[in-house]
């Protein structure tokens, strides 16, 4: 009998360690995530974070892993397009689309911005242009089959 007391005792006491660390972590977890999202100020410069480019005329587009993060982007013409890589990849820019998302297709249209091998490194951001014409121009990452973006200068 006072095992059997004593033993479930011992299992309260347990259950109870086990409650409070579970909520200690999870406490520490939603207290992590506001400060974790703010990795960036390390570097010194808060760029456009989110909200982007509303307003200004310069235009970018961001890069993750294996993809730019849109399709396409509208540059106003005299103006340059900076591409930002947030990803923990090296990205490789030139002019040119992948065809059917498995082909490099290389070259510059008439009044594109001549982009060769453009390295863009870790959490780098480069700028293509000025774009002087306007039109529909086509960059590739010629790492990443699919890469495309489409400039569209106005
Ligand atoms: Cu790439």
């Amino acid at each position: 009998m006072i095992n059997m007391y004593k033993m479930s005792r011992v299992l309260k006491l347990c259950m109870l360690a086990l409650t409070v660390l579970a909520f200690g972590s999870i406490i520490l977890a939603a207290c992590a995530r506001p400060g974790s999202t703010s990795q960036a100020p390390a570097g010194g410069s808060p760029p456009a974070a989110s909200g982007g480019n509303s307003g200004n005329s310069e235009a970018s587009v961001s890069m993750n892993a294996t993809n730019f993060t849109e399709k396409s982007v509208t540059v106003s013409k005299g103006s340059s397009l900076s591409l930002v890589n947030s990803s923990s990849v090296i990205h490789i820019i030139s002019n040119g689309t992948w065809e059917n998302g498995t082909t490099p297709k290389p070259g510059a249209e008439p009044g594109a911005p001549k982009v060769s091998n453009m390295t863009v490194a870790t959490g780098q951001t480069e700028k293509v242009g000025p774009f002087t014409t306007a039109g529909t121009f086509q960059l590739l990452c010629t790492v990443h089959p699919g890469m495309n973006l489409t400039v569209i200068v106005k």
